[in-house]
């Protein structure tokens, strides 16, 4: 019996009378968001629908390897010929926008797993203790008993991997394990996705990494691995926000430390403070994040706040 059996037999029964079906991709996608959309489309293509998938950004280019897809921009499309738009991961960046322009008899569908979403659509499959979308959208298909092939396999596997952090996050269940099982025996290929997701590191990320790890101070009270970066730090290093993010996650593996904070500089004077921390360490990163007016998960949040990253004898201090 699946979780969601009720949801799952809804969404079908829609999709089966939409002839026309949009897919969303949250900003900034990462491979979960890319892994379940890419893989939802596989599956409504097949059953003869026509299915397009819009996103505030391109495709990814570090999934290149992985599928030749495309994403289109919303403001290219014409959104009220969607019968279905189904929108897939973090839907709070990005999607909030399109939901707004459609209209009534436009059917909407939420499946995410953040624990902090409060934006809603009339099919929603929302759940924290869900690893990633693509876990969700596995028992979706095997609600369906929808044969799923190499690609496909691919796609799910890309998300699982995304965001258990390569099986080491506390997401990492058994049945994430069972799934990845499954998914490995249908011929996705592990060594690939983990090339793509977490080891072909261009020259500026590097860069820019180094940068963040000199600057890595410990505050021995609190067990807090902190460091900044500025935009001049990604300017010189010629690297992009999107390098940012697995710096805190690297950080947070230094022995003795409860968890790590890495706070950059983004446009218009946003500073981004990301949180990491691991089950063991015994800390709820997600209470910090509150405290900035931020959330996400115990083991993994952030928050913004405005302001400029300055530094001082005792450290940095935001002004
Ligand atoms: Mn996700």
């Amino acid at each position: 019996m699946h979780k969601f059996a009720q949801e799952f037999h809804t969404l079908n029964y829609v999709i089966s009378g939409s002839e026309k079906i949009l897919l969303f991709a949250h900003a900034s996608p990462d491979g979960d968001t890319t892994g379940a959309v890419i893989a939802l489309k596989e599956h409504i293509k097949n059953l003869g629908k026509v299915v397009d998938v819009a996103c505030p950004d391109p495709y990814p280019d570090f999934l290149k390897n992985i599928s030749e897809d495309q994403f289109e921009f919303p403001d290219n499309l014409d959104l009220g010929k969607y019968d279905l738009v189904i929108a897939c991961d973090s839907v709070e960046r990005g999607f909030e926008k399109i939901k707004d322009q459609l209209k009534e008899n436009q059917v909407t569908a939420i499946i995410d797993h953040h624990p902090d979403i409060t934006l809603r659509g009339d099919i929603n499959i929302i759940d924290a203790d869900y690893s990633s979308v693509c876990e969700i959208v596995y028992d979706f298909f095997d609600f369906n008993k929808i044969q799923i092939n190499r690609k496909m396999a691919t796609w799910l596997m890309l998300g699982i991997i995304d965001d258990t952090g390569m099986f080491k996050h506390a997401n990492t269940t058994a049945k994430v394990m069972e799934i990845a099982s499954d998914l490995m025996k249908k011929g996705a290929p592990i060594g690939k996705i983990v090339e793509a997701t977490f080891v072909n590191k261009n020259i500026a990320t590097l860069r820019l990494w180094g940068r963040a790890f000199e600057k890595a101070k410990i505050n021995q009270e609190n067990g807090m691995i902190i460091s900044v970066l500025t935009q001049k730090d990604l300017e010189e290093c010629v690297a992009g926000t999107e390098d940012i993010a697995q710096v805190a996650g690297i950080l947070n593996t230094v022995p003795g430390t409860k968890f790590s904070l890495i706070l950059s500089e983004r446009d218009d004077n946003i500073i981004k403070g990301s949180l990491r921390s691991e089950e063991y360490k015994g800390v709820d990163v997600s209470e910090i994040a509150a405290r900035f007016g931020g959330g996400g998960h115990k083991l993994a949040s952030g928050f913004e706040v405005k302001g400029k990253i300055v530094e001082t004898e005792s450290g940095w201090e935001i002004v």
